[in-house]
């Protein structure tokens, strides 16, 4: 038994005995499978050591283990086509590209939670990644274990150890292995995209592309992407900036002079509220409000309510809502302008603008800080601050996240130690999350009935959204005994679709209705838009507006001009303002006429419309139907081509470096920290160091029952 086990542990046989099978039968192919498990093994066991790829549930867990193998069998492949000891330092080669671009990744993600990608590379030392002065700390010696393997293959072929494969393979053998690399590529992304639709196209987060398809072929993903992209940017010129500004020129609208200016220098808080639709607001089940804080400050005397108010997103769905909300402009037709454009472009964003207006300003949300490519995107939007998952201590814990992250609850709270630390006047943006498809919470935090129209992922929404409404009034107490209420401006607004129109008969339920048709769908878009301050005269406003009108709205709201912006947007309390909501697709939406889904109606009665026996509706849509395809058109150019890099001439507003800006932990504590002292204006700072966080209160079960 004993000698048995000896036997069965001794390293020394088991060579012998692989090096003999090996030398026996086609040598090379041994080699190459030897090679291809090497490849597949380092790389799934540096998913898990190195990566942070959020693997959930058995497909994406098989996936991960699927999508080493068919790259690596392709590239190694290619040492079947040869003979002899080059055959060998093929595989070897091949062996070693990967462990290479699996080893930089590593590093690179150590540093940044991201890959590495090929705008990086290129631009070398001229990025603000600039990897080289930081590699000696965050190296570590285990790193290069990736390489062991190469050693040891090297050392086996230099002392002759290896019988070399003089015959080699057949060609059609050779040729059937690459083959059998891109079968199963496709199979890959054929159960990859049935776990996530949209993958390719709407670009997410570079986490996903290497957790469903593998770190090689992200490479390729990435270059394919950057090609197009520097295509469009190279033909860009200063011209085209000019005539789209002209345009937008020709649109502007007067100030309001009763609210030009009224919240200058006050601080900003704005509250992404996660799928949030506006017939939520005063919306009740069994008799009780699904949202009654948000319900009260929607009808505070003090808040602008806008009840007329879409949602103008396309796939990039959050990201979208954001590029708008940030910049004024719309995202992209296809995929999320901030996934594939936000980290190498020239922005004119809300955080840069007030930063350069005397703010500080930050984002919050419970989420990797990757998803939507944040990470980056914040950076060229000037963000001083990214609060993001890393931050939040809470939630390490399994239980505290629900979804795509942190439960808002908890997340709000803990985003308070940071809120009394920034330096005042400060612009805050918080993105929640709870309330997000496919509306899960656990048991201990639902108290509200759900709705009963039989349709699973829509009658968990309002228990969702009763969450969100519940985190918000305590956020909100929070802020009034810390003193943050009066002295700042609210801003409040629902990024998208809660309930997207697949769930038609379920709608109808929740709007009380038979059936829906094209116009209840379109009304079904409308999200809530709110404004507050204490010195606001406020009331519900029903002038029509989207999320692109958001940005241009607050500026002048904070009397900050707004001449000269590239901004595609309305000032909404502008008497002039020309009220053309703009869908993505090209629909649109005026108080007087709506075309949805090719039909027409008429707005204030959903009544359907008939263009070609109605002139005025004619005429009407031609000049609407103009206007959406020259805004979107000029919006896409701008973020395509880049075209802000032009827009050097400005004296109100100068390009932000990304270099400026630092989300490490550890980096921007310290910088907040320090803030403390040199600028002694945050709530923290204000109340002689002592910390507000005390007057929390939270009815969070999972904080409560520590
Ligand atoms: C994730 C969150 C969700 O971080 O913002 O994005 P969505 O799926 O709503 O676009
Ligand atoms: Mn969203």
């Amino acid at each position: 038994m004993k000698a048995r086990l000896k036997k069965l542990f001794n390293p020394r046989l088991w060579w012998d005995k692989t090096k003999q099978t090996m030398d026996t039968s086609a040598p090379i192919v041994w080699f190459f499978v030897l090679n291809v498990v090497l490849v597949w093994l380092k790389t799934y066991v540096n998913y898990w050591l190195n990566f942070n790829l959020g693997v959930e549930g058995a497909i994406q867990q098989f996936l991960l283990v699927l999508n080493p193998l068919p790259s690596a069998i392709i590239l190694l492949s290619l040492a079947l086509y040869f003979r002899g000891a080059l055959s060998y330092w093929i595989a070897i080669l091949m062996n070693l590209i990967q462990s290479l671009w699996l080893f930089s990744n590593i590093l690179y993600y150590r540093e940044f939670s991201d890959f590495l990608s090929i705008g990086i590379i290129g631009s070398g030392s001229s990025t603000s990644n600039n990897l080289g002065k930081s590699i000696v700390a965050i190296i570590h010696w285990s790193d290069f274990l990736v390489f062991l393997d190469i050693i040891i293959l090297i050392l086996l072929l230099v002392f002759k150890q290896l019988k070399i494969d003089k015959k080699g393979i057949q060609k059609k053998y050779a040729i059937l292995t690459t083959l059998l690399g891109v079968v199963l590529m496709f199979v890959d992304y054929g159960i990859a995209s049935v776990d996530r639709s949209g993958l390719l196209t709407r670009s997410f987060d570079n986490n996903y592309i290497v957790k469903y398809l593998g770190l090689n072929e992200y490479v390729v993903f990435n270059a394919f992407q950057t090609y197009n992209q520097n295509n469009s940017r190279k033909q860009a010129k200063p011209a085209d900036l000019q005539k789209i500004k002209s345009f937008i020129a020709a649109n502007q609208t007067p100030a309001n002079v009763d609210y030009y200016g009224t919240e200058k220098g006050k601080n900003v808080f704005v509250i992404h509220l996660e799928s949030f639709q506006q017939f939520l607001i005063d919306y009740k089940v069994d008799g009780q409000e699904v949202t009654p804080n948000l319900n009260q400050f929607y009808h505070d005397q003090n808040t602008l309510s806008f009840d007329n108010f879409y949602n103008q997103v396309g796939q990039g769905k959050t990201s979208d809502a954001e590029m708008m909300q940030e910049n004024s402009l719309f995202g992209l037709s296809t995929g999320s302008a901030m996934v594939k454009y936000g980290a190498s472009n020239t922005f004119e964003a809300m955080p840069a603008i007030l930063d350069q207006q005397g703010y500080t300003t930050a984002a919050f949300h419970g989420d990797v800080s990757t998803f939507w490519n944040r990470n980056n995107t914040y950076k060229s939007f000037g963000y001083d601050y990214f609060f993001s998952k890393d931050y939040f201590p809470n939630a390490n814990k399994a239980s505290n996240n629900v979804g795509y992250g942190l439960k808002d609850k908890i997340f709000l709270k803990d985003s308070a130690q940071y809120i009394e630390q920034l330096p005042q006047p400060f612009y805050a943006k918080l993105i929640t999350v709870t309330n997000h498809y496919p509306y899960d919470l656990d048991k201990q935090n639902i108290d509200f009935p759900a709705t009963k129209t039989g349709d699973n992922t829509v009658d968990g929404y309002v228990q969702t959204a009763h969450y969100l409404d519940e985190s918000f009034g305590e956020l909100m107490n929070y802020l009034k005994q810390a003193g943050l209420y009066d002295n700042s401006v609210f801003v409040l607004y629902g990024d998208h679709y809660g309930i997207s129109e697949n769930h038609q008969p379920a709608i109808a339920q929740l709007l009380g209705k038979d059936n829906v048709d094209n116009y209840d769908l379109a009304q079904f878009q409308k999200v809530p838009f709110m404004i507050h301050a204490s010195n606001l005269q406020g009331g519900i406003d029903h002038t029509y507006g989207g999320e692109i009108d958001m940005m241009p709205t607050l500026l002048r709201l904070l009397g900050v001009p707004t001449e000269g912006m590239t901004m595609f947007g309305h000032d909404l309390l502008s008497t002039k303002d020309p009220q053309v909501v703009v869908f993505r697709d090209g629909d649109w939406v005026t108080p007087k006429y709506m075309k949805y889904r090719n039909q027409y109606y008429d707005t204030a009665t959903g009544n359907k419309l008939d263009i070609d026996n109605d002139p005025d509706l004619k005429a009407a849509a031609k000049t609407n139907q103009e206007y959406a395809d020259k805004a979107l058109l000029y919006s896409d150019k701008v973020i395509t081509g880049d075209l802000l890099r032009f827009d050097t001439n400005r004296s109100d507003f100068h390009a932000i470096n990304k270099k400026d800006f630092n989300y490490q932990r550890t980096e921007a504590l310290k910088k907040l920290k320090q803030s403390q002292q040199s600028s002694p204006s945050s709530v923290l700072a204000k109340n002689g160091g002592h910390s507000t966080l005390g007057d929390y209160t939270t009815s969070a079960p999972e904080l409560n029952n520590q």
